[in-house]
Order: C-alpha cells, then structure tokens, then sequence
C-alpha cells in the first residue's frame, strides 16, 4: 500500500501564487473592460453583444478562487507513476488542463512524458503500437466528447486488435462549473457512452479516492488477456481543485494478473489427439504476447515437427523456420485431421475459404471429419454490437486459456505422451515439411524477380530493396500495408521484434502512427525501426511525421505510393466487370492523383528527412543508404517508392 503527502516544493508554490495574482486581476475586471481592451472600439459598438457575451457579463465576478499548494492533478500524476507509466499521449485540451499542468510541473514531465500528437487517432494508434512492442501500455488522454470523437477510430482498432492502451477524456462534470460557450458543447453527463462498445472498461471518478482505485483497475483489466483499451472520464473540478483530504489518500496496490492456462484435463486431450494425428496444423493469430511466446510455440511445433500456419497477429512464429509452411495453407488445411488454432480471432475465417471479389461465395476449406481444437481467450469475453468475433464455427474441443501461458503445459504433455514409434514418424514428417519450406522460400524468391526492373517498382523489389540494406541491423518491422506480404516471404523474421501485428479492426490509419509507437518502445533498444506505409494510410493522419520529428523518434517510413486506395480501386473493378460496364471509371474516389501527393516534401515540412519520389528501382539502394543513415542519427525519415502498378 503506497500512501503520500501532497505537498509542493516552494519554487511551485510561487509560481502558483503568482498565476494566481494575474489570474485574479484579470478576473477582478469587469468582463467589457477586458472585452474593449482585446478589441477596437468600433466593433465593439457596431456589433450586438453574441450569446456567449452576455452570458459572461452576467456572471457575478468570481473571487480570486485559489491560492493552492497542490491539485487533484497531482495525486492523478502519483497515481500514473505507481502504473509505471511512460508516456502520455495527448492533443492539448482545457477539460484537462488541470491534469496536463500536473505532469508538466509536479511531475517534471517524466513517467509519464508527454507526446504531442496533432490528432487524438495518432495517439491511441500511437498506444497499440507501443503495446505490442513494449508489453505494457501507455495513457493517452483527449478532449472529451470532441476528441474523443477523433479517438475513436484508432480505439476501435485497439480494441480488435485486443491491445491495451489507457485512454483518459477530459469532461465538466457539474454544470454550474462549466464556462459558456465551448465548455458546455464539450461536456456529456457520460463521455464513454460514445465507446463503451470497444473498450473493456470505463469509469468516470468523482473523487481522488475513486481515481485512485479505478485508475489501477482501468490499468489491471487492460492488461489482463483478452486486453483491450479502457476509458476514464476525468472531471476537470478534480484535476484542478486542490487535494482536500490528503491524509486519508491511498494509491491501491497494483498486481499484474497471472493469464489463465487451460485446463490440464482439456491439454491432455489436446496433446492427444494431436500426438496421434497424422496431418496436424497448427494456425496461430495474436499468440505472442511476450519475447516468450516465439519460443514456447516452436518448442511445440518441433515436439511434434507439425506445420505452423501464422496470420501475423503477433510475431508469432519464425518466418524461416522449416516448420513455417504459413504459404501453404490451402493445401495444409485441406489434409488435415487435427487443428490446432491459437487465439485465433476468427476461426470460421480460418477454416473457410471466402470470395467476395464478385459475388460473395464460401466453401469449407478443411476436411469434415477434422477435429478442431481452439485455445485462446477469445470465449471468455465478447461484446455484441460491433461483429469483430466473426461467423460461427464449430469446433471438438474448446481450451479458454492464455495461448501462451497455456502452450509449456502442452507441449510438456506432447512429449510425455510421444513414444518412439510416433516420434520417427515426426522425423519423416519434418523432412518433408522441411523441403516444402525450402521450395517455398525459393519460389518467393524467384516470383520476386517478375518485372525486377520495371517502373514503377515492383513491391517485391521495394521489399527486397529495403532488407538489403537493414539485414544486418538489429531491425524491426512494425508495419505493413503491402497485401501481398512480401516481406513475410523474403526476410528472416527471426526475433520476437521482427514484427509485431496488424491494425485488428482494418480500420486504415493505423500504421503510419502505430509504427511510430511502436518505434518509441524501439527506441531505447536501439533497434532500427521500418515501415511499409500505403499512401492512403498516410493520407488519413501525415501529421503524425511531426510528432516523430519533434519527439526525435528514429523510424523509417517506406511509402508504398501507388497513388490509390488501390484494394477499393480493385473492388470497384470486380463490381464494374460483374455489372458488364468496363472498368474506365473506376479511378473515380479511388485513386490519389490530380495532384500527385509528393511524400517527400510533405515529410520535409514536417521536419523529417524525405527521399523521392523514386520511379526507378536502380535509385532506391543510394537513397535507402542515406535514409537509414539519418534514421541512425536519430531521426525519423521517409522514402517514398512509386509503385503505382497502372
Ligand atoms: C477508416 C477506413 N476507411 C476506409 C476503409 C476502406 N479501405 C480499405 S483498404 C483502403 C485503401 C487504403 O489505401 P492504401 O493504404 O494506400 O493501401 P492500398 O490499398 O493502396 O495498398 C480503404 C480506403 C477502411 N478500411 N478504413
Ligand atoms: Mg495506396
């Protein structure tokens, strides 16, 4: 139990005091004095008084209100600090300016350290992204209700993705404390109605006691899997009004949860039916939670020297593994007897193929009498109005478990049950596996090579491009927007910072500030941060190129430029064919020319090192090599590659 005085040293005392003494002259002066000092006389005269300045002529002068020695603002500040909190993440808003005033002065702007974003997107994607790299979240706080609108897009990702982030919203609770004008349309009675489809939790505190405790639960539920995104609405009244009853203050105990392992009885089954099966697949999603979870699953994989199919949630499984046959899924899947998917989201998804190019058609892509088995968190918690569960699957065996606290149980449990006869036919089975990798990493390599030196570039020697330069770096590659995953094809993804995910809600927008936080928890690795960032995924929030410059957070940026929203571009194409009306329109609201967007200097206006745009593919080594340069030095850089492919 952590319990402190809320005092401050005297520096901030007199400072206080002094802002005080300004703040209270100018209250003291009647509103039209002030009004007629800001403004010509004339106008003043001409126009009638608007709604907002009769309210405040209206208003009896206030007293001076304060001459405090600390706020609620600071209690919140202690609180965060005991979370271990790093960063906070915000766009400046006055129904938090209590709470920003704190972390700035009371707490010296460290733990956390604010991250100026121009957009309350850019910081909860800032906040994903940081998760998944660092393992434990950051706060973002926003204007409630309006910046809240603006977050929450990137929450809903958040909350797909089953990320934690501790978002915060400034709101007025009492409404005699609210000014005219913006403080009233910035105000709900409940804030979080506007998310509480796609958070975990949320909570609006009316006291310091009760911020205490539902801050460090906000924190613990977060952090417990399934994770998602929380919410507290916060009252402007408690972050500003001084700490009454500091004594009796307590900041709760926080202790992380244990993720919860399958049941042993239901492991033994599992290790059962995947110790006698003779084609088994294991399909894993958003498994690695920890640097752990890499090397628990391919124990497993080895144990059994069975397939593993991986849909990139997470880094979790090496991509030059033997056993990683994730491009022959089709052919894997339609042999299989026993399944295996962990935490896998959407399991029907999985299991099934799926067009909706023209028209929307199915078939089951597994055989019917495969067993299939689940493991993950995915039952223990599911909301029902966004459908992010996906469509029904039935499945023979269902384990509610942590994917990878769960996996040394099982794989345990394999070994024991393995015998000697089973084990040399794992033997056959791996050496099989183990050519099949291998034609299939040649096969990508000599797929890559189609139209090598074509212009625009080819993704696949953009991609290649790229890893010449960074293999040898202690690289990590924190976002990519190319569909034909390339860079899963040709890289040795090797380390559980290799990769680190997918939006989760596919909502675009993500990766451009997402890549950045997760190059802020890079940063202090030393890692070299790279991103493939589509340019309409650029286009939703360029602005987050200048919080990289201005927190001098070193990441590169590969714009993968085709000058379109080019997967709807491709839809529309589908729709005109099927429709019999050719495809001539179909850059109408599709394509991102007329006038071309030049990244570079986008980037540079942004104070970020810009390269491009590049066309020829025999340009990209030497500005690569200068861009990376720069990001060494500690900057953050863009290269932008045209890879337009009309
Ligand atoms: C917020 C949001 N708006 C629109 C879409 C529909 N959408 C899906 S992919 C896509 C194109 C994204 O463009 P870009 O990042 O350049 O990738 P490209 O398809 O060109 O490779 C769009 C607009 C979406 N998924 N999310
Ligand atoms: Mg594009």
């Amino acid at each position: 139990m952590a319990k402190r005085r809320h005092t401050l040293d005297s520096s901030r005392r007199n400072f206080l005091k002094s802002a005080t003494l300004v703040g209270a002259a100018t209250i003291a002066a009647p509103a039209a004095t002030k009004a007629q000092v800001a403004a010509p006389r004339t106008s003043l005269k001409a126009l009638p008084p608007g709604p907002r300045q009769i309210a405040v002529e209206t208003q009896p002068p206030t007293k001076d209100p304060v001459n405090q020695s600390s706020s609620g603002g600071d209690f919140m500040v202690d609180v965060l600090k005991t979370l271990d909190i790093d960063y906070l993440a915000m766009n400046c808003a006055s129904s938090f300016r209590g709470l920003h005033e704190a972390v700035v002065n009371y707490g010296n702007n460290v733990k956390p350290e604010i991250l100026t974003c121009p957009h309350e997107e850019i910081a909860v994607h800032m906040g994903q992204g940081y998760a998944k790299m660092e393992g434990k979240p950051l706060a973002m706080i926003c204007h409630g209700v309006v910046g809240l609108q603006h977050a929450t897009m990137a929450m809903y990702n958040a909350w797909c993705d089953r990320v934690p982030v501790v978002c915060m919203g400034g709101n007025i609770i009492e409404a005699n404390k609210r000014a005219p004008g913006a403080e009233w349309v910035h105000s709900a009675i409940d804030i979080g109605a506007i998310t509480r489809d796609f958070v975990k939790w949320d909570d609006q505190p009316t006291s310091l006691q009760h911020f205490a405790e539902s801050a460090v639960r906000a924190y613990k539920i977060a952090t417990t899997p399934p994770m998602g995104p929380v919410l507290l609405s916060l009252d402007a009244e408690l972050q500003e009004n001084p700490i009454s009853d500091a004594e009796s203050l307590r900041i709760p105990k926080f202790t992380k949860v244990t993720p919860p392992q399958g049941d042993s009885g239901a492991i033994a089954e599992a290790a059962k039916l995947l110790v006698e099966a003779e084609n088994p697949v294991i399909a894993v999603d958003r498994m690695a939670r920890t640097p752990a979870g890499m090397g628990r699953l391919v124990e497993l994989a080895e144990a059994l020297q069975c397939p593993v199919i991986d849909l990139w949630g997470r880094m979790n499984f090496p991509s030059r593994h033997p056993l990683n046959q994730t491009f022959r899924r089709g052919p894997l899947l339609a042999q299989a007897d026993v399944i295996l998917a962990i935490e896998a989201n959407d399991l029907w998804g999985l299991l099934n193929h799926f067009s909706d190019r023209i028209v929307r058609t199915s078939r089951p892509a597994i055989k019917k009498t495969a067993k299939t088995i689940t493991l993950g968190v995915r039952d223990l918690y599911l909301k029902s109005n966004y459908q992010d569960f996906g469509r029904w699957q039935d499945a023979d065996l269902a384990i509610a478990g942590d994917g990878e606290a769960s996996l040394p149980a099982l794989t345990e449990a394999v070994k024991r049950l393995a015998n000697d006869s089973r084990k040399t036919a794992y033997g056959e089975r791996g050496k099989k596996l183990a050519s099949a990798h291998l034609a299939m990493v040649e096969r990508a390599k000599s797929d890559a090579t189609l139209g090598w030196d074509a212009s625009p570039i080819t993704t696949a020697r953009m991609c290649a491009e790229v890893y010449a330069q960074i293999k040898d770096e202690d690289w990590s590659l924190v976002g990519n927007t190319i569909r034909n995953t390339w860079p899963h094809r040709l890289w040795n993804m090797d380390k559980p910072h290799s990769w680190n995910g997918v939006s989760g809600g596919a909502g675009v927008g993500y990766n451009a500030p997402a890549s950045l936080g997760a190059a802020l928890a890079n940063k202090r690795h030393g890692r070299l941060t790279v991103t493939f960032n589509g340019d309409g995924d650029l286009m939703f929030v360029p602005n987050t190129l200048w919080t990289a410059a201005h927190h001098r957070i070193p990441i590169l940026y590969i714009v993968h430029n085709n000058r379109a929203y080019h997967q709807e571009y491709m839809y529309l194409q589908a729709m005109a064919a099927r429709h019999g009306r050719g495809i001539e329109n179909t850059k109408i609201g599709t394509t991102i020319t007329d006038p071309n967007v030049d990244y570079a200097t986008v980037a540079r206006g942004f104070g970020v090192h810009g390269e491009g745009p590049i066309t020829d593919p025999n340009d990209l080594a030497p500005v690569l090599k200068r861009a990376i340069a720069a990001v060494k030095s500690g900057q953050p850089a863009l290269v932008d590659v045209v890879t337009d492919p009309r």
